[in-house]
C-alpha cells in the first residue's frame, strides 16, 4: 500500500543534477535561498505589515508600495493544515498537472521548458480584469527540500525568446512568489496524517507590468489571496486523503 502513489512525481529530496548545469541554476539557486530565508522570517518586527484578511489559521499581511504610481504591495501569509506534508504541499503547488483544479485566475498555461525534475519554465495568462490589459507571466519554478521536514517552490519571472512580452493582446506581468512549507509532529512519533502538521508561508510580490488602477488592484488581491490559499490548501488536504503519507 505504500506504493501506490509513484515516489518519482514527489518533489526530489536533492537537488536535481540537470538543474546544477542549466544557464538558468546560479539565479535559481540564488533567488530560492534568499526567497525561502524571508518566507520564514515573522512578520512582527513592525516594519509595516498590515494585516488584511484574517481566518482560522489563516493570516494575510501587505506593505504598501507604489513604484512610479503602480501598486506592487508585497505579500505575506501564513496558514497551518493539519493532515498533509510539507512534501505533499509543494507537489501539488509545483506540479503543472493539478493546477488548473486549484487556480482560479488562470486562463491558460503551458510548459515551455522543463528543466529538470525540480524546476520548470511556464507561460500563464490570466483572466482578464475590467477595464485593464490582460495579463500573462513567464517565469521558471523550482521545488527543493530545505531544512528537516521542508519543502519550498520558489516562482520567479524570466524571459524566453519564443515568448516575447507584451504581444498578442497581454502586459506582461512580473512575479516573485514563495511557498515554503514546514512539518512537524509530536516528538517520539511516527508521523502519520492525524498527528501531523504543516506551516505554511507563502510571500508575492506581483508588478502588474503596466497601468492598472490602484483601488481596483488592491481589491482583486484582497479578495483572490485569500481564495487561493483556502482553495489550494483543501485541495491539497482533498487530494491526501486516502493516499499513504508522503515525508
Ligand atoms: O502563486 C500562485 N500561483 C502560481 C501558479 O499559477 C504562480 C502564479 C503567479 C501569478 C500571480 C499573478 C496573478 C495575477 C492575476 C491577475 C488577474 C487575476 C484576476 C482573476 C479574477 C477572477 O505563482 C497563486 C496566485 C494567486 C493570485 C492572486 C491574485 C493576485 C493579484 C495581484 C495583482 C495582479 C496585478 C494584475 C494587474 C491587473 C489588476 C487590475
Amino acid at each position: 500500500p505504500e506504493h501506490t502513489r509513484d515516489q518519482v512525481e514527489l518533489p526530489p529530496p536533492a537537488v536535481d543534477n540537470r538543474l546544477t548545469v542549466h544557464p538558468l541554476w546560479t539565479e535559481i539557486d540564488r533567488i530560492s535561498t534568499e526567497q525561502i530565508q524571508a518566507a520564514f522570517e515573522g512578520v512582527g518586527g513592525g516594519i509595516g505589515w498590515q494585516l488584511f484578511a484574517e481566518e482560522g489559521d489563516m493570516r494575510m499581511y501587505r506593505r504598501e508600495m507604489e513604484v512610479d504610481g503602480m501598486v506592487m504591495d508585497p505579500l505575506k501569509a501564513m496558514h497551518k493544515v493539519r493532515g498533509v506534508s510539507a512534501r505533499e504541499m509543494c507537489h501539488y503547488f509545483f506540479n503543472p498537472r493539478y493546477r488548473y483544479e486549484w487556480e482560479t485566475t488562470l486562463e491558460n498555461m503551458t510548459v515551455v521548458e522543463e528543466i529538470s525534475s525540480d524546476a520548470l519554465v511556464f507561460h500563464q495568462t490570466f483572466k482578464r480584469i475590467w477595464p485593464v490589459s490582460q495579463r500573462d507571466a513567464l517565469f521558471w519554478s523550482h521545488v527543493r527540500a530545505a531544512d528537516d521536514h521542508t519543502y519550498a517552490v520558489t516562482n520567479h519571472s524570466t524571459t524566453h525568446a519564443d515568448y516575447p512580452s507584451n504581444t498578442g493582446g497581454c502586459i506582461r506581468l512580473f512575479v516573485t512568489v514563495c511557498l515554503a512549507c514546514k512539518s512537524s509532529y509530536p516528538a517520539g512519533e511516527r508521523p502519520t496524517r492525524d498527528n501531523i502538521t504543516t506551516s505554511i508561508a507563502y510571500c508575492s510580490t506581483v508588478n502588474p507590468g503596466g497601468w492598472a488602477p490602484a483601488g481596483v488592484l488592491r481589491a482583486v488581491y484582497k479578495r483572490e489571496y485569500p481564495k487561493f490559499l483556502k482553495r489550494f490548501t483543501s485541495y491539497v488536504v482533498n487530494q491526501c486523503k486516502d493516499k499513504p503519507l508522503a515525508i
